[in-house]
């Protein structure tokens, strides 16, 4: 058989990919340098800091972060994501307390000297008043399977690299429309779970505190990698 018949049969009972035209905004080339230029500067800009304000935030900014995560490309377009924003200051509290109680092993007990010695520059510890202080905690959760109606488990597709993506327009959101927000990865996760109520088949990757940073908020003394240092054009 070949190559055509082969993978016409596999997809002949299945239904047919439904087309639309793609609406799509082009610039004309010297604007694209000066948006390229923009975006990227405001880009640069955004740091991590975990010195946040306790000012209240819109729920409908929080509302429009998630929803421009969720037009992240996705395995399948099965969008293996979900998030829980919570800015109930008794849940925060508890959040903060057992993640200070694990995250208190894990920099005492879990960590190796070789991961010591690479925070050390960033100076974070196991005291997370960022949970407490921002006025939302966002969770995401990578859904590593869903389930059919008949119960059974249905399989996605590059789930590490959806979330991912997901996460990064998160936090390029947040970050343009003025806020800040800091990538936490609570060690373990699993307690969120049960604490937020969500199924089995979810698993918590990032806590995400989202406020405005404090008026005297710091960050650590650090650089980015230089171009040269990350690309190679061609063979090199
Ligand atoms: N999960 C811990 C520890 C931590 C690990 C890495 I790698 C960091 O870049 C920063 C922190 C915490 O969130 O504090």
């Amino acid at each position: 058989m070949n190559k055509e018949n082969k993978y016409r049969e596999l997809f002949a009972d299945l239904p047919e990919a439904v087309y639309e035209p793609l609406q799509f905004t082009g610039y004309p080339e010297e604007e694209m340098l000066q948006r390229a230029r923009d975006w990227y500067e405001e880009c640069e800009r955004r740091r991590t800091t975990r010195h946040f304000s306790t000012k209240p935030v819109a729920k409908e900014l929080i509302e429009l972060a998630i929803a421009t995560a969720n037009t992240a490309p996705s395995g399948a377009h099965l969008q293996p994501w979900k998030f829980v924003a919570i800015d109930s200051p008794a849940l925060k509290q508890t959040i903060r307390d057992v993640t200070e109680e694990e995250e208190y092993k894990t920099y005492t007990e879990r960590m190796t000297d070789e991961w010591r010695q690479d925070l050390a520059k960033l100076g974070t510890d196991w005291v997370k008043t960022h949970i407490t202080d921002a006025p939302w905690v966002v969770v995401l959760f990578k859904e590593r399977y869903s389930l059919k109606e008949d119960g059974k488990k249905k399989k996605h597709y590059y789930v590490d690299e959806s979330v991912g993506i997901c996460a990064g327009l998160f936090i390029s959101a947040i970050h343009h429309m003025g806020l800040s927000t800091l990538t936490h990865t609570p060690n373990p996760m699993g307690f969120l779970n049960e604490l937020l109520k969500r199924p089995p088949n979810e698993s918590a990757v990032l806590l995400f505190p989202v406020g405005y940073p404090s008026d005297t908020a710091q960050v650590p003394k650090i650089a980015r990698k230089p171009l040269e240092d990350i690309v190679q054009w061609n063979d090199g």
